[in-house]
């Protein structure tokens, strides 16, 4: 059987589940993509903005309820349970595809089914990987012309007939009573129905490159993980690169672009939000971005907090759920000091200040990468990027210091499997909820939790020179409730330290959790920060960590035995080494 005609097979099957009125094969190209603006600005999809101002930017209104992924509604559907793990909602398969197939039949009645072969990663990649979706949303398309590279460029990349992953997506009737965002891993398959949201409906995004990716990095022994890359550039113009995760909505879009406060220093953007990386061979790690463009937050996004993201937004791009002003530009919260009068909010009603946000608190951007002003010149590098530093970050108003370094790898897996955070509006229930995250990939793992670390464990022992481990926290916050780190573009200064640590050059004290940078060590020159709140904000507290810890061994406890021995010993010793 050909490529093709295993793909056309899918398709066939697809459309005889969903009867679409007509089935599009997508090209990628930009006629296409004019085509279905002009099509989505015909029937409302989206509203033109200001093209002095914006030029080729557009708004999106999302349904009301469907506005962020939705975690209660998404499934690993493994035939085995435990693969799966207790940290992810598992169905099993023949009941999933009843279940949705409901749903599905009929549901592209009177619309076309589009359908988009993808690559995800840079062209002539090896670590690069193939997907063909089909969607009834036009919205979708779009979306996915700037998130992945759409068109023969994917076919072209497939190693076998079978090489690739399948997606089906409809907006079904966008009800979360008949939503399910299903994944086969066994079959390299995904089903989405119900949402045209983000993660839901973009499906080379979380479903794939992270789900059905880490499952299949697993068995092939590499990394797909919901990490920024980027390249730190020092004065003498040395690039060091470090990857970094940090739960949705946390930080990852604004460190991938931060202006560096201090002369000499630069950071380039490689990625934003999902990191594939493999151990090369020379036992080298090397990480490339599987995506094409961004989908960021919109709020709190300003040229304060973002310049590189402010600059980037500006033509080209499609902005969901955010405010309009009556000048017809894109506004949210944040973006200036007062709002303008006469806002419309997201959802198209008049806004009063008082009456709630005026952009939808998960509302978001979506651009392609080379409009970013930041983005490394080598950024679609075939062979990836070098990584010679890692960083696990959350949002935790207390206990985590604002920076700290593992003693080793097994240390650092350890610390990132041990991340909880605070709740964002990246994903519909309560914001500010503390839970545990480990690695910022619980709701992206698409297999057991335990296995995870186990695997990150035995990928650590390939490397020739295991990439430095580090843990960050911007959110840590005073009795007051305000942030002891001022963050943004002040965070350069902690990327200044890890990487003089990478060289050997930085000093550090040893705490029971691991190496704080010794006073001074830091660069705050012409940073407006108390010594005094600097110190609280790496402060390491014994009481509150013990109390933690054991919060930690209770989470630990679910994986039972599956739970890597080195995991559970060195808990142990970290408890041993704040009771000594
Ligand atoms: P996803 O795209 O959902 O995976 O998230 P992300 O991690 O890329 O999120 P992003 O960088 O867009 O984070 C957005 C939120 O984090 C906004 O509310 C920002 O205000 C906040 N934020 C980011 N960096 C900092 C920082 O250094 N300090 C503080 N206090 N807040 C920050
Ligand atoms: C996240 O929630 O981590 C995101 C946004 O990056 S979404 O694509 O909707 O998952
Ligand atoms: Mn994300």
């Amino acid at each position: 059987m050909s490529v093709t005609s295993v793909t056309e097979k899918w398709v066939d099957e697809a459309a005889a589940l969903t009867r679409p009125s007509r089935v599009v094969w997508c090209d990628g190209s930009k006629i296409e993509y004019d085509a279905l603006v002009e099509e989505m600005l015909r029937d409302g999809t989206l509203l033109p903005l200001n093209p002095t101002t914006y030029p080729n930017c557009y708004l999106h209104r999302s349904h009301p309820q469907d506005v962020a992924r939705t975690e209660q509604l998404t499934f690993i559907c493994t035939c085995e349970r435990d693969d799966a793990g207790l940290t992810n909602n598992w169905m099993a398969p023949a009941e999933a595809k009843a279940r949705a197939g409901g749903f599905l039949r009929g549901a592209m009645q009177d619309r076309p089914m589009y359908v988009i072969p993808y690559l995800m990663g840079p062209a002539g990649s090896s670590m690069s990987r193939v997907g063909l979706m089909v969607t009834d949303s036009a919205y979708v398309v779009a979306s996915m012309h700037i998130m992945t590279r759409v068109g023969p460029v994917a076919l072209q990349h497939m190693r076998s007939e079978d090489d690739l992953v399948f997606g089906l997506h409809s907006l079904g009737d966008l009800s979360p009573d008949r939503r399910l965002i299903l994944h086969f891993p066994e079959e390299k398959l995904i089903w989405s129905v119900g949402s045209g949201y983000g993660g839901n409906a973009l499906l080379g995004k979380k479903c794939h490159s992270l789900r059905i990716g880490s499952w299949q990095a697993r068995r092939e022994g590499w990394l797909a993980e919901h990490m920024l890359i980027i390249g730190v550039e020092d004065p003498e113009g040395r690039v060091a690169y470090l990857a970094a995760a940090m739960p949705s909505a946390s930080g990852k879009t604004n460190l991938a672009m931060v202006e560096s406060r201090l002369p000499g220093w630069r950071v380039w953007t490689v990625g934003d939000d999902i990191a594939w990386m493999h151990v090369d061979a020379s036992g080298q790690l090397r990480a490339t971005n599987p995506e094409r463009g961004f989908f960021g937050v919109a709020p709190n996004t300003s040229p304060k907090t973002n310049a590189n993201a402010i600059t980037m937004v500006r033509s080209n791009t499609i902005f969901t759920n955010v405010a309009l002003t009556p000048s017809r530009e894109p506004w949210w919260e944040g973006l200036t000091a007062e709002p303008p009068a006469g806002l419309m909010d997201w959802q198209g009603r008049p806004w009063q200040p008082g009456s709630g946000p005026a952009a939808h608190p998960n509302s978001r951007f979506t651009v392609l990468a080379q409009q970013c002003p930041s983005m490394a010149p080598n950024w679609e590098d075939p062979q990836g990027v070098p990584i010679s530093g890692l960083i696990f970050g959350s949002r935790r108003s207390q206990v985590i210091p604002l920076v700290f370094e593992a003693f080793d790898w097994t240390h650092g897996v350890f610390l990132g499997s041990a991340m909880s955070t605070e709740t964002t509006a990246a994903i519909t229930g309560k914001v500010g909820v503390v839970r545990r995250d480990p690695m910022a990939m619980l709701p992206f793992c698409g297999y057991n939790m335990a296995d995870y670390f186990a695997h990150w464990l035995a990928v650590g022992r390939r490397l020739a020179r295991p990439p430095r481990i580090f843990r960050v926290n911007w959110f840590r916050r005073d009795g007051d409730g305000r942030f002891l780190w001022p963050g943004y573009s002040e965070n350069v200064r902690i990327l200044k330290w890890m990487v003089e640590r990478i060289r050997g050059a930085a000093r550090a004290e040893e705490t029971p959790v691991g190496w704080i940078p010794a006073p001074g060590a830091l660069d705050t020159s012409g940073l407006d920060v108390t010594p005094e709140r600097l110190r609280q904000a790496l402060h390491c507290d014994a009481q509150e960590w013990l109390a933690a810890l054991d919060d930690l061994g209770e989470f630990y406890r679910q994986f039972g035995p599956r739970l890597p021995a080195p995991i559970a010993q060195a808990l142990a010793e970290t408890q041993r080494r704040f009771r000594a």
